[in-house]
């Protein structure tokens, strides 16, 4: 079966306006198209395909896009690119190397239909018109671009106004262009095309449409990329407004460059996915140790794994709370992992929230944030990790006050009388009032938060 479908042909003609993004799929074999698109409007994204053999397919759908897209073929045969039918789909900025597909499985798959879209028949292949394959970087293919396959005379209608424009192409072997049947009022614009060794061109046109030159790449950062002097620099001709980032998230500048990649020195904000990165425990994160002062025990460990709650504030006036995860503190190591979704990169303070201590910031000044990244930040080492020194010693380690029961910032005779009516009660199980975390509200919770009362212990925060 496909590995993932939108729609199916009876929603053809149908909006579905699905996003797949930032997905691994690797060794996707199952079905001659990985990916199937049968709606219209949806956005296939900043994917990574890895060996898959097959096609991204864009079956039955109009107004879609595949942009920035990875395709790495490792040379095993049949892995392909994108497969096109219907109208005014675009395939914009993806990078495909090493793909071992041919005749459905082209990096560029433009067949002819069987039908027009006007068709009723749900099984039909209808013409590819007007779509857009551009600023697409494809190297060392089997098979770069195809045109027209039949299905063995089956499909009579030739692809009709699609554009090929401001594309890298790099081949070895094979025409870069294949046309098996002559595709209707074809745009050709601004590409470049290197064949090496064995490769041709397979197509006569004039240098506007496609020059014939090396691009000049060089291996960096996982691709295949412009170097400053490459002819492919500033080398978009054409009008494409919507083609404002490459495939790395960085700002197209200037005149476009060709290719998926528009030149920079900096580092890419995307990358190519590997398995480290995806899954539930995979991508970014932001791994943050604290511990409750209650819940520490004389081993030197917490009576349980709780949660606390970690938000990223922002670090001016009125600070507020950007950002926020929870974190299920791990027992020995008293570090959790965070994944926040919201904050762009920038200085932020963390925030730590806990059901009975005191909430508790970071160092003044504020942390840098890298949205994407893989950090980590620790309460626990010493007094001036906690904004205003706001932290309890014990032992070697530095900790939240608790007994801030009621939440309101401060340790007073509110709390107490919290645990007392519980403890008078012989309260037991997961309540704020057990401070020491052994699942019973008794003299011990008391006599803690009793010490941090008398010490007037209560958040403090930048502003105050
Ligand atoms: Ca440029
Ligand atoms: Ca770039
Ligand atoms: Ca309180
Ligand atoms: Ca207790």
């Amino acid at each position: 079966m496909e590995t993932i479908r939108v729609g199916v042909s009876t929603l053809t003609n149908t909006p579905g306006y699905t996003v797949i993004e930032y997905n691994l799929f690797q060794d996707c074999d199952g079905d001659p198209e990985f990916v199937s698109v049968k709606t219209d409007e949806d956005t296939v994204r900043f994917n990574t395909f890895r060996s898959c053999e097959g096609t991204l397919c864009l079956r039955q759908t109009s107004r879609s896009y595949v942009e920035g897209n990875y395709f790495f073929g490792n040379n095993k045969p049949g892995t392909g690119g994108v497969r096109v039918y219907n109208k005014d789909n675009k395939v914009i900025g993806n990078y495909f190397i090493n793909l071992g597909g041919s005749k459905w499985d082209a990096a560029c798959t433009i067949t002819n239909g069987d039908v027009d879209s006007n068709s009723t028949s749900v099984s039909s292949h209808f013409r590819p018109i007007r779509t857009i394959f551009a600023f697409n970087t494809l190297i060392n293919c089997e098979s770069n671009i195809e045109f027209g396959y039949t299905s063995g005379g089956s499909y009579g209608l030739a692809p009709r106004d699609n554009v090929i424009a401001n594309n890298i192409i790099v081949a070895t072997r094979n025409p870069i262009v294949k046309i098996i049947t002559a595709p209707l009022s074809q745009v050709w614009q601004g590409n470049i095309f290197f064949p090496r060794d064995s490769a041709t061109m397979g197509i006569t046109v004039g240098a506007a449409q496609i020059r014939k030159i090396d691009p000049q790449l060089q291996f960096r950062d996982s691709l295949w990329r412009l170097t400053s002097g490459s002819p492919g620099v500033n080398a978009a001709l054409g009008s494409y407004d919507y083609v404002r980032y490459d495939i790395d998230g960085q700002q197209r500048l200037g005149i476009q460059d060709a290719g998926a990649d528009e030149y920079y020195s900096g580092s890419p904000r995307i990358k190519p996915l590997n398995a480290a990165d995806v899954g539930p425990d995979g991508g970014d994160f932001f791994d943050v140790s604290i511990i409750p002062q209650g819940l520490l025990n004389g081993t030197g460990t917490l009576a349980l794994r709780d949660t606390v709650t970690v938000y990223l504030a922002s670090p001016a006036a009125p600070y507020e709370f950007i950002d926020s995860a929870a974190i299920v503190l791990d027992s020995i190591s008293f570090t959790g992992r965070a994944k926040f979704s919201a904050a762009e990169t920038g200085t932020y303070y963390l925030v730590v929230k806990h059901r009975n201590s005191v909430e508790t910031w970071s160092t003044a000044g504020g942390e840098v944030y890298i949205a994407g990244g893989t950090q980590a930040y620790d309460f626990t080492t010493s007094q001036n990790k906690t904004y205003g020194n706001n932290a309890v010693v014990i032992g070697s380690k530095y900790c939240m006050y608790s007994g801030d029961v009621n939440q309101d910032g401060f340790i007073d005779f509110t709390d107490l009388t919290l645990i007392d009516n519980d403890a008078y009660n012989f309260a037991s199980g997961y309540r704020a009032t057990d401070v020491n975390g052994d699942l019973f509200v008794d003299f011990s919770d008391v006599t803690l938060v009793d010490n941090n009362a008398y010490q007037f212990a209560g958040v403090v925060r930048p502003g105050e």
